[in-house]
């Protein structure tokens, strides 16, 4: 049986891991003066409520320091620009396996656009990463989005039920998928994910309440947690909503 290094990234079970890829995703429109700062994000993971932080190469390699920081570390592979807002996305790696381990991290993460034409291409991607990975100790975490014509609603059931599912056939140790709306549904996606464990994406700014609400209700459905962006770094004081977050999850 393969090694992973998924147990890294989780405390009892769960996690909560700080996605900050977004200046590559949707440039700095996301930030602000102060979450421009990689080095902010970094006092944010560190504060102790977070089990991973998420960073594109060149932040992590600027950054990120393996010896000093204490947080581990997900490498994101591939990425594409906002401005290629095509209805059929692809995104191949810049990155390789030797370079995240380099950086020194635990897990990679690698999205899939589900659906989407070019879907065969990262899929194929996927599964030289994953096997790398794999067999260089680290833990692989695919980001299975469903984009595209051919899908009707990205928080519908089947649809993301057969996303988690393909993290499971292609030996993705996580997923990272978005939150159908209801904990029954949600079950059922976590269901078909199997053995590989489910993390729910943050997604635009909501109020504190709203996420504290999802934060219960994707535990009661199975998932291990949140990787979460946005809702951290663009609140008022990131530190003490992680915490009411961390609470909720632990509870
Ligand atoms: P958020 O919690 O801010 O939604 O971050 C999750 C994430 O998957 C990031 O890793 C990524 O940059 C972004 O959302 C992609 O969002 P989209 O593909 O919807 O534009």
């Amino acid at each position: 049986m393969e090694k992973s290094n998924l147990d890294k990234l989780l405390k009892n079970q769960r996690g909560m891991l700080l996605a900050y890829d977004h200046g590559f995703e949707h440039g700095p429109s996301d930030f602000d003066e102060r979450s421009v700062d990689p080095e902010w994000i970094i006092k944010i993971a560190e504060s102790g409520y977070f089990t991973g932080v998420i960073f594109q190469k060149g932040i992590a390699s600027k950054y990120y320091d393996p010896e000093k920081n204490k947080v581990p570390l997900i490498i994101k592979m591939n990425g594409k620009t906002s401005f290629h807002k095509d209805e059929e996305p692809l995104s191949l790696s810049n990155c390789s396996v030797d370079e995240a381990v380099n950086l020194g991290a635990v897990a990679i993460g690698y999205t899939i656009y589900v659906g989407s034409e070019h879907e065969q291409k990262m899929i194929d991607e996927f599964a030289g990463i994953e096997e790398e990975a794999h067999s260089k100790g680290l833990a692989v975490i695919g980001w299975m989005y469903p984009r595209g014509k051919k899908i009707k609603s990205d928080t519908d059931k089947d649809t993301l039920a057969y996303a988690a599912r393909l993290g499971l056939e292609l030996n993705a140790d996580a997923v990272k998928i978005k939150y159908t709306g209801d904990p029954e549904s949600f079950r059922w996606v976590v269901d078909s994910a199997g053995k590989t464990k489910v993390f729910v994406v943050g997604g635009d700014k909501s109020s504190i309440e709203e996420i504290i609400k999802t934060t219960s209700e994707i535990v009661k459905a199975g998932a291990v947690g949140w990787a979460i962006g946005r809702n951290i770094w663009q609140s008022n004081d990131p530190i003490s909503t992680a915490k009411r977050i961390s609470k909720e999850l632990y509870k």
